[in-house]
């Protein structure tokens, strides 16, 4: 009797398991993301490096100081590195996730694919501080976790005292732990199916905690790769890091194969600015001054001059 006890009771936990194992699947399943990915809200155009990429050098996009990179080159011979020279990055979304499609110039130089660290980071309380970093390795060809690593920070101290700007002498624990991804909070990644130069993340909102607004940018790094010593500006001073561009810091030295973007606002209109924001232009046009910003989000001045009606002006 005691024994038949125990074969249903064995019976019924396996069982209840098994309905567990079940439902998990089956939210799972729910979850990923759509095959096709919803048409992009905006796109952020990033300073491109292959044009002077035989000069070796780059003539804008890198502001060492305020944290923008445009140095997607080896340290000292400056070698350009297409997979990790940021071109565009679309933003759009569904119901359910933020996707982000980081266009790179081409594949690795070496044995091609996308091998560096690409990223989406983002600052929720929109005060210039990175406060999630969803990082994605080797990212596979179907919507998957494998390789990708959610990154927070549990002390605050991404960015040390000025967030983005540089500080001398940090000495935090930059991104500090990692976010277990669950059936709603999660961050899928894949190589774009329509352009395979191209890195596609779907970041749960649930994930981001639905926040009513934040900052995202994009991050190609095959070079420090360390999530520890975020923001990288504050470990070392602009000598040590070196410059893209022919100035006295010239070629690019400790601060090497790294490219990103400034951040794009999501879900609110605040017209603040705030560190790591794209800017936005000033024009004058016939009827005097005017806030303007170019439609094309990031892209240079004089670009958007030159492709004059992609001014907006209010
Ligand atoms: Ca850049
Ligand atoms: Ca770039
Ligand atoms: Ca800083």
């Amino acid at each position: 009797m005691r024994s038949l006890n125990v074969s249903r009771a064995i019976y019924g936990m396996v069982l209840a398991a098994l309905m567990v194992l079940m439902s998990a699947g089956a939210v799972l399943a729910e979850t990923l993301p759509p095959d096709a990915v919803p048409k992009p809200e905006r796109t952020l155009e990033d300073v491109g490096s292959s044009h002077f990429a035989s000069e070796h050098k780059v003539t804008s996009g890198d502001n060492f100081l305020n944290g923008l990179y445009e140095r997607p080159f080896t340290a000292d011979e400056m070698i350009f590195q297409p997979d990790l020279d940021i071109v565009t990055v679309d933003q759009a979304q569904d119901d359910l996730f933020y996707y982000f499609t980081i266009h790179l110039y081409g594949m690795n130089m070496q044995g091609g694919g996308l091998k560096g660290a690409y990223s989406i980071e983002f600052d929720r309380r929109l005060k210039g501080r990175g406060d999630l970093l969803v990082q994605v390795l080797e990212p596979a060809y179907e919507w998957s976790t494998e390789g990708v690593t959610v990154y927070g920070d549990k002390n605050r101290d991404v960015g040390g005292i000025k967030p983005v700007v540089a500080d001398t002498g940090f000495t935090g624990s930059g991104y500090d732990m990692t976010v277990e991804q669950t059936a709603e909070k999660s961050a899928f990644v894949r190589v774009d199916p329509e352009d395979g130069n191209a890195v596609q993340f779907a970041v749960s909102k649930a994930l981001l905690e639905e926040p009513e607004g934040f900052l995202w940018g994009a991050w190609a790094d095959n070079g420090l790769k360390d999530v520890a010593k975020w923001d990288y500006n504050d470990t070392m001073g602009p000598t040590e890091a070196g410059s893209p561009i022919k100035d006295k810091y010239y070629p690019v030295k400790g601060i090497f194969n790294l490219d990103n973007t400034c951040r794009l606002l999501v879900g609110t209109s605040e017209e603040t600015t705030i560190p790591g924001m794209c800017k936005v232009g000033v024009v004058a046009t016939s009827s005097g001054k005017k806030n303007c910003y170019c439609e094309i989000v990031g892209l240079p001045k004089d670009r958007c001059d030159f492709y004059e009606k992609r001014w907006i002006c209010k």
